[in-house]
């Protein structure tokens, strides 16, 4: 990598760069599931109140996820990641689509619709159960499963987080692709790097609360407008 902007390359994913590959976002329209807002059901009350319901989002969600392939927005992140000298990417997806295009490292800071937790022994396992065998699904000691996902209220992981506030603050350029820059600390990560100097440029289908302070907003799906932004930031524009 010649131009040294891009030596340090931080980009932060949200639903929207899976959105082209038939994964429903949070918030859109598509974000329903019969008449429930995703925000209800990403709660560890949801949870405990009704767990069959909760597993049954995620089961759905699973199955679809599962017929789901990475597009060109996924693709180019690996090509990223191969170029440049430094390169973090960060997601808030749970989706695992950037593993499988082909990203080597990933800081998923909600973790994985894949991997389900013992809610007894805090045992995490990787299940890739298209349906799940048994709903709410069941850990061998026979104590509910849950999935290994960051719920509203959770804590993230803390090795995962400093990774990801490491990466923000030492970055020269971050670029923060499909989300609605609502959910914290997700949403803090481009401003820290804005405010300790990174130029920050965000593709989304609209403007979101991130805007005001980004140097640039390119308008547009991320599957076509990714590829291009990364083109033209190659060529150094
Ligand atoms: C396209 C496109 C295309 C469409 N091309 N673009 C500070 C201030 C206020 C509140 C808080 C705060 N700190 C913490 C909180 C509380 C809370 C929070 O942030 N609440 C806000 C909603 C106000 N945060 C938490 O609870 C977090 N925990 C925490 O901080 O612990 C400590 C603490 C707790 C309580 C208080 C204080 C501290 C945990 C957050 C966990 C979020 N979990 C979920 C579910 C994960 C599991 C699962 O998937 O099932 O994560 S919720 C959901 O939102 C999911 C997503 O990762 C996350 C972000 O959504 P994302 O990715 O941005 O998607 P959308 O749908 O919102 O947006 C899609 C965007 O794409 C849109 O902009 C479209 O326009 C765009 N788009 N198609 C380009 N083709």
């Amino acid at each position: 990598m010649h131009n040294r902007i891009l030596n340090s390359v931080v980009v932060l994913t949200g639903a929207g760069i899976s959105a082209e590959s038939g994964v429903p976002t949070f918030r859109g329209e598509d974000g329903l599931w019969r008449q429930y807002r995703a925000e209800d059901l990403a709660t560890p009350q949801a949870f405990m109140r009704d767990p069959t319901l909760v597993w049954e989002w995620y089961d759905w969600r699973r199955g679809l996820i599962a017929n789901c392939e990475p597009n060109a927005a996924h693709r180019t992140l690996v090509d990223m990641e191969r170029r440049c000298e430094d390169f973090t990417l960060i997601t808030q997806n749970v989706d695992d689509l950037h593993h499988r295009a082909g990203s080597k490292r990933v800081v998923q800071l909600h973790g994985s619709i894949w991997q389900v937790r013992c809610t007894s022994e805090g045992i995490v396992q990787e299940n890739h159960d298209v349906p799940l065998r048994q709903l709410p699904a069941r850990c061998a000691c026979g104590a509910a499963l849950r999935p290994h996902v960051v719920w509203f209220g959770e804590s993230l992981d803390g090795t995962v987080l400093e990774e990801a506030y490491a990466a923000a603050e030492s970055c020269d350029l971050m670029l923060a692709v499909g989300t609605s820059a609502i959910v914290h600390p997700a949403a803090s990560l481009p401003t820290i790097a804005k405010s300790r100097g990174a130029r920050l440029i965000e593709v989304n289908l609209e403007r979101t609360p991130l805007s005001p302070y980004a140097d640039e907003v390119v308008l547009g799906p991320a599957a076509e407008e990714l590829p291009k932004l990364w083109a033209r930031l190659q060529e150094g524009v």
